[in-house]
């Protein structure tokens, strides 16, 4: 079979026609070419960041606020599991640009979906894909985001949108009107809501609300933001509605030891979501149309709930008619080992709605038909997605498909997990509270700043990961991260603890 290989020449990706035998191990030969290899391991030559990083620190700041820059990358030099940077440090990269990046850095099999002329085109134009969408677009929605094993179970609906923040906010608006239509029990809109949604007034602009988490994050737009309690820095000074926040269970680890206590906290959590639910209906006259929930909460710190808690949620839900929509910006596309983490929770009904971004590489919400609106331009921008992202996640679903990466995933997390469990045990003064599904890890270091000493001195060994919450450090490696990797993050994390 004729295919295409890369060849990665002085940081230039330079496409070769190559004769590779079956599709499958394409990309396994293309990493064990001399001239297309992931390095063996991380190197660090500098401080990080470095002096060229510094540099272009400095003169990004001149014009924009970077003071969250950490350092500049060379994504022409970078591969795999392993980011380079501008100063040539080599970094074993498990976190993988905020849990965005599903195949690592460079993957032959994306590059190539590019060297496809339709596809170019279909980068250069970018439709207006609520008016004007490419005769290509029906096949791709169908065959890419609502293939079978993609989309998640019992949602049929999808709306594209950009990122994160914008699938959240107009999955909420599309909420809200689901839920005003069922009050309007099948009448048109009435003149005077026609009018006063005009100036911002009831009837036409009901005071609903979205019920959300303490330790939430669901993105920093305006109406995402008021649903979003990880950090005051992301809400100070901006104005938020007055909607309802319930607790999100916090458990004890280890959670073999503490049955019966975190049994008790997912009791009382729903019992306080229950009561908010009553109260911002009867007392607030603010009725809930929609609950917003993380299936981990990632940002506030990697926060686990019990497969029972969120049964028990999608029943309250279903109990008060309110829609439930499960945030999966973060969880889905596979890092927990299955394409989406509320399918580990074996819920009675699907979600109401459910979004994602990040791994999936485009925005959007998958959705009941129930939740469709009755008519047009109701949830609408200009771009509404970006078929090039398809183009991308098509070729990404191929690779996971192939190389089962799921199962990887899985396997490669539990590896992972068990180990870190014994090290903890080891280290019990310095980490606790390992957690994790699949690869989506996480452990507390004992303070916040022993947490901030593990995640720098990891980088300064070549190990880029990430922190949550105050005390957590993450693990969002690629679907690609193996047991290899796995081993170098682990005994990197043995010398940084023992310091
Ligand atoms: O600081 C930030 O703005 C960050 S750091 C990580 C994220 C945002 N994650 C984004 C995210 C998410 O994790 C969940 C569960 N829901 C929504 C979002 C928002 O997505 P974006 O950033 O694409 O708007």
């Amino acid at each position: 079979m004729i295919s295409k290989s890369y060849i990665f020449a002085r940081g230039k990706s330079v496409i070769t026609n190559a004769v590779i035998k079956g599709d499958s191990n394409t990309w396994k030969k293309c990493l064990t070419t001399a001239t297309c290899v992931e390095p063996k391991g991380p190197s660090v030559k500098t401080q990080i960041p470095g002096p060229a990083s510094r540099h272009l620190k400095e003169e990004l700041d001149k014009f924009q606020q970077a003071a969250t820059v950490q350092l500049f990358a060379d994504y022409d030099k970078s591969s795999g599991n392993y980011m380079v940077d501008v100063d040539g440090n080599t970094l074993l990269d498990v976190y993988m640009q905020i849990s965005s990046v599903p195949l690592g850095y460079n993957h032959p099999a994306m590059l190539e979906a590019l060297s496809d002329p339709h596809n170019q085109r279909t980068i250069v134009n970018r439709p207006a894909l609520g008016v004007y969408p490419g005769a290509d677009w029906p096949n791709k929605l169908k065959h890419v985001l609502l293939r079978p094993g993609v989309a998640p179970p019992g949602l049929g609906n999808i709306t594209t949108m950009m990122c994160g923040s914008c699938s959240n906010e107009n999955a909420f608006k599309n909420i809200f009107m689901w839920y005003a239509e069922k009050n309007r029990h099948g009448k048109s809109f009435s003149q005077d809501e026609i009018e006063s949604c005009m100036i911002n007034q009831a009837p036409g602009s009901p005071k609903y609300s979205i019920m959300s988490f303490k330790g939430a994050f669901h993105g920093r737009t305006l109406g995402c933001l008021s649903t979003t309690h990880s950090k005051y820095i992301h809400k100070i000074d901006v104005p938020a509605f007055d909607w309802p926040i319930a607790s999100f269970p916090a458990y004890k680890y280890p959670l073999e030891d503490n049955v019966s206590a975190n049994a008790a906290e997912d009791k009382r959590c729903l019992a306080e979501i229950e009561d908010l639910i009553v109260k911002f209906d009867k007392e607030k006259n603010v009725p809930v149309a929609g609950v917003v929930i993380e299936p981990i909460q990632a940002e506030g710190g990697d926060n686990h709930a019990s497969p029972e808690f969120f049964q028990q949620l999608r029943q309250l839900t279903k109990k008060y008619g309110i829609a439930l929509l499960i945030d999966e910006v973060q969880t889905g596309g596979g890092p927990t080992g299955k394409m989406w983490c509320h399918e580990h929770f074996n819920l009675s009904s699907p979600p109401d709605a459910v979004t994602f971004s990040k791994k999936m590489q485009m925005g959007g919400y998958y959705h009941t038909a129930d939740l469709r609106p009755s008519q047009g331009y109701r949830v609408f921008n200009t771009w509404m997605g970006d078929p090039s992202k398809l183009i991308m996640l098509e070729a990404i679903l191929n690779v996971m498909q192939r190389d089962n990466l799921l199962e990887k995933v899985s396997k490669v997390g539990e590896y992972t997990l068990d180990n870190l469990k014994k090290m903890e045990k080891e280290f019990s003064t310095v980490i606790n509270s390992t957690r994790g599904r699949g690869t989506f890890i996480a452990f507390n270091g004992a303070s916040p700043k022993i947490r901030d000493q593990i995640v720098s001195k990891l980088l300064a060994k070549g190990i880029q990961a990430g922190g949550c919450g105050a005390d957590a450090v993450r693990l969002r490696p690629a679907l690609t991260f193996d047991r290899h990797h796995a081993d170098i993050f682990l005994d990197t994390l043995r010398k940084v603890l023992k310091e």
